[in-house]
């Protein structure tokens, strides 16, 4: 008889894909599609990160009151965190680093092409500081796509998100759960714990994932935070969850560079060439056109 401890199949955990950056586009495309997500090693290079966490530093030491939830809604408060201090419009908040950050040509070609299936452009559906303080406890499991309950299941998602580290993720300062496959599992369908993998990474690292894969914040028993922006793009015909026009105002989408603009909503979306329509329209013209 053997002396070998019996593997328990309930401890044994799904681990994430791994890549360096730098990858061919087209594999990281293939691995947000199957299983789900995959980790990019060093997305961001330590000046980078540097910088980042200087300007949110500056950011936040200015504004030491902003970034708790409070939505109106308890469950949705709760949900984003109470301990966690959440900041949209990065744009203007942190002008010399987020606009960069979102508008990366990797990652609106990597939204775009996993996405290309349901929309001819995309939108930045959310740029969202999400800094885990100490004491939060585990988010609710969820979906990105949840933010929708009528949308139906698709084979290609509707929603991509890249969770940008900006600190080291560990196991115990919330690292995010996620479940590889389970895109594929019917509605309402929770995570078992041996089916959640963690986004272990290093600061600079990203996670890049479809929006109905099921994820969520890790609890962070730590006594540090644990940053990360989080930028998640949608189909350019859905309502995005952040008011990119409050936040940052028409005028300065309007005179944001391409690609910014088109993703915080200042073009159109243009499905005439697949029979359908076009969104965005101004009197008849595209937005930012001569009238
Ligand atoms: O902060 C994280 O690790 C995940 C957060 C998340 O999934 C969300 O807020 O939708
Ligand atoms: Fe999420």
């Amino acid at each position: 008889m053997s002396t070998e401890p019996e593997t328990d199949p309930t401890t044994i955990t799904p681990t994430l894909v791994t890549r360096p950056a730098g990858s061919p586009m087209d594999e990281l495309v293939a691995l947000t599609l199957e299983p789900g997500g995959v980790i990019v090693t060093g997305w961001l290079d330590a000046d980078t990160v540097g910088r980042m966490n200087d300007e949110i530093d500056r950011y936040l030491r200015g504004h030491p009151d902003d970034g708790a939830p409070d939505t109106g809604s308890e469950l949705y408060d709760r949900f984003l965190g109470r301990r966690t201090v959440r900041l949209h419009g990065l744009v203007a908040k942190l002008p010399e680093t987020a606009p960069a950050l979102i508008a990366d040509p990797r990652l609106v070609e990597w939204a775009t092409a996993v996405m290309r299936p349901s929309c001819t452009s995309v939108l930045l559906n959310a740029g969202e500081l999400i800094q885990i303080g100490p004491g939060e406890g585990a988010q609710y499991r969820h979906r990105d796509t949840d933010s929708w309950p009528a949308l139906p299941p698709a084979e290609t998602p509707f929603v991509v998100n890249a969770i940008v580290a900006l600190d080291d993720f560990t196991l115990d300062n919330g690292a995010t759960h996620v479940a590889p496959g389970s895109h594929h599992w019917p509605v309402g369908r929770g995570a078992q714990p041996n089916e959640l993998a963690r986004a272990v990474m290093r600061a600079g690292d990203a996670i890049l994932f479809r929006g109905d894969l099921v994820h969520g914040g890790g609890a962070n028993t730590t006594d540090a935070r644990r940053r990360a922006v989080s930028l998640s793009y949608c189909v350019g015909w859905l309502r995005t969850v952040e008011n990119h026009a409050a936040n940052l105002g028409l005028d300065a989408i309007d005179r944001a560079p391409q690609p910014l603009r088109d993703l915080l909503g200042g073009g159109v979306h243009d499905a005439s060439d697949r029979g359908g329509g076009m969104l965005g329209l101004v009197d008849g013209r595209r937005p930012g056109s001569a009238s």
